[in-house]
């Protein structure tokens, strides 16, 4: 029988060197407590991890040093901010040096692993143009086997059939590829969609934002078997134990 899964899911971190990037910083720790203190299985990093390519060494090792606290399978995409072109700050990097469970997701034409422990799957494709020719959700696996199916994908839900919108993530396409769990980045407000069988979710970003968001928050994602993926956005930085962004 498939296990019980439980997932800390982040995006959009926009970590930076700048003087309030310190804030950023704490509020990706605070990302990393949840996935301990929730006893996650797994971590999911859905893009724009970095604000930019012009990162310097101490923010890649900080990097480095909170994803080493991390005991659980963790993948990561890029995103628009950290796309995979030759300036990326990400394809300078080499995750293994925070252990061999963080997973980047680099095939341009989507990638797949497996997680026999968890009974899942995570899939995504790796970003190298944010434009309109970048389709996030192209290509993605049939379900095989009885397994979670978990995406991930950095770009823009949009309904309207008529956009023309780059990083283009539409229903019908969410409806079609299956996925139990669809974790997007991109957006930075708390949203969760359902299509067909699947519950798509912005996790929200987990730096607070003064003017625009109060509180950075972070999504919680549980997958019973039989019952399907049910998502709670946290918010960081409050003793509240689990309460929805505002
Ligand atoms: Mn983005």
């Amino acid at each position: 029988m498939i296990r019980a899964l439980k997932i800390t899911h982040t995006s959009d971190v926009h970590l930076n060197d700048e003087p309030d990037g310190i804030k950023v910083r704490e509020a990706f720790s605070q990302v990393v407590d949840t996935v301990l203190d929730t006893d996650s299985d797994l971590f999911l990093i859905a893009g724009d991890l970095f604000d930019h390519n012009e990162i310097e060494r101490k923010t890649v090792d900080f990097v480095y040093s909170q994803l080493a606290r991390v005991a659980c399978p963790t993948v990561v995409i890029v995103g628009n901010h950290d796309v995979w072109d030759d300036r990326s700050i990400v394809k300078r990097m080499d995750f293994r040096k925070a252990g061999h469970h963080v997973t980047l997701l680099n095939d341009a034409d989507g990638m797949q692993v497996t997680f026999p422990e968890l009974h899942a799957t995570v899939w995504g494709r790796c970003m190298l143009d944010h434009d309109r020719s970048n389709k996030p959700m192209a290509g993605a696996p049939s379900r095989v086997g009885n397994m979670w199916h978990i995406g991930m994908a950095h770009g823009l839900y949009d309904d309207d059939p008529e956009t023309d919108r780059s990083s283009l993530i539409t229903p019908p396409e969410i409806e079609a590829a299956g996925f139990d769990y669809l974790a997007l980045g991109h957006v930075h407000a708390h949203r969760q969609m359902r299509h067909g069988n699947t519950l798509a979710c912005y996790p929200g970003v987990c730096a607070a934002h003064m003017g625009t968001i109060q509180n950075g928050c972070v999504a919680l994602i549980t997958l019973t078997p039989g019952k399907g993926a049910k998502a709670v956005a946290h918010t960081l930085g409050t003793s509240a134990p689990i309460r929805r962004c505002a």
